[in-house]
Order: C-alpha cells, then structure tokens, then sequence
C-alpha cells in the first residue's frame, strides 16, 4: 500500500547552487548527500516532514553525472524542473506487481538501490498520465535517525 509521498525528484544543473536556492528561500536544509553512479545522479534530500506511516516526505534534488543518464536527457530537452513523483510503501516488491497486473510497465525486474539505502522503482511515464512515477521502500530505520549510508564508494557525507 502506497502511503505517503516520499519525495518530489527535481532535476537541476548545477547541485550546490539549487540546494542553497532551498535554503536561502525557504529555510530547508540538506539531510543527506549521495552519488548513484548506477542512476548517474548526484543528489540532495532535503527533509519536509515526517509522515504518519513512520517514514518521511522529502525533495529530491538531481543533477546528472554524465550525459547519457535519466535524468541528464531529460533536462538537455526540458531545462530544469520536476522530473518525477515517489510514493512510499514498506512493499515495494508487492506493490510494484500490483500495478504491473493493472497494465503499467514497471521499468525494472526487481528494485534497484535508491537514497540512503532504499530500494526503488519506476513506472513509465507514458502509462501514468506523463508522470515518471517512482516507488520507494525506506531502508529500516530511515527518517528516524541520522541516515544510514548506503556504501563508501557512493556516499559523500
Ligand atoms: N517525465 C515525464 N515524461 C518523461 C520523462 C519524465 N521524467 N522522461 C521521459 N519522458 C517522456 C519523454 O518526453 C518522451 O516522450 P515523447 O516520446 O512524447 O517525446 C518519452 O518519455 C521517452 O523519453 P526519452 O527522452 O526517449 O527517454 P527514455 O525513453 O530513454 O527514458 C525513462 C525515459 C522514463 C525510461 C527513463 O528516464 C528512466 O528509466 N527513468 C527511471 C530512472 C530515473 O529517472 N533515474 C533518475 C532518478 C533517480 C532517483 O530518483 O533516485
Ligand atoms: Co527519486
């Protein structure tokens, strides 16, 4: 069951200079860092609240590390904006073949790493109104505590 937003990922170009547009306008700040070479994003959460299910709503900020990446084609095309929605489930193995049943392709066999150890997958946009729909399970303990960190050679702090 889907029960809560978990972030909005926004894709931007330049990392640093968006995370301190956050912070200089509205106050938020930077929960957590990561590279994900297998996304090809360098990325920021930046904390918006904590939600009822135990786990929490966040913006994700994206700027591509290489070209060919998701999300560096997207902004090569688009400039700068909101790239996809996530939704949060503690199943997302379950979830994801729920709405693989209902006809949306599901864009991996089985759940890659996402932020801080999570394990996510997509749902193509051109099945869902032209929404890049993501689906996320936390890594135990997410959200609660400073954030675990997914290994050494992608984690910057
Ligand atoms: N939102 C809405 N539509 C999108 C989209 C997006 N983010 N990205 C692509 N599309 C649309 C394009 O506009 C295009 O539509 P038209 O044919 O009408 O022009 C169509 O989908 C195909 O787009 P494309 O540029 O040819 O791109 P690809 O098909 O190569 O890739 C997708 C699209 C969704 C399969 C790819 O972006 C993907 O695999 N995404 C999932 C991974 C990802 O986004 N990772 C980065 C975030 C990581 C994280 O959140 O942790
Ligand atoms: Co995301």
């Amino acid at each position: 069951m889907l029960t809560r937003i978990d972030h909005i990922g926004i894709a931007c170009e330049n990392l640093d200079t968006t995370v301190e547009f956050y912070r200089a306008t509205y106050g938020f700040e930077v929960f957590h860092t990561e590279v994900n070479e297998e996304q090809g994003v360098r990325e920021a959460m930046l904390k918006i609240n904590d939600t009822s299910d135990g786990g929490a709503s966040y913006l994700q900020l994206l700027e591509p590390t290489r070209a060919d990446s998701a999300v560096g084609k997207w902004l090569a095309k688009n400039g700068e904006g909101v790239h996809h929605i996530a939704f949060g489930t503690a199943d997302v193995d379950g979830d994801a073949a729920a709405v693989r049943d209902k006809g949306v392709r599901v864009l991996y066999d089985e759940p890659r790493t996402g932020s801080m150890g999570s394990r996510i997958t997509f749902l193509h946009p051109k099945d869902c109104h032209g929404v890049l729909t993501e689906l996320v399970t936390a890594a135990p303990h997410e959200g609660t505590s400073a954030p675990a960190s997914t290994s050494p050679s992608t984690t910057e702090h």
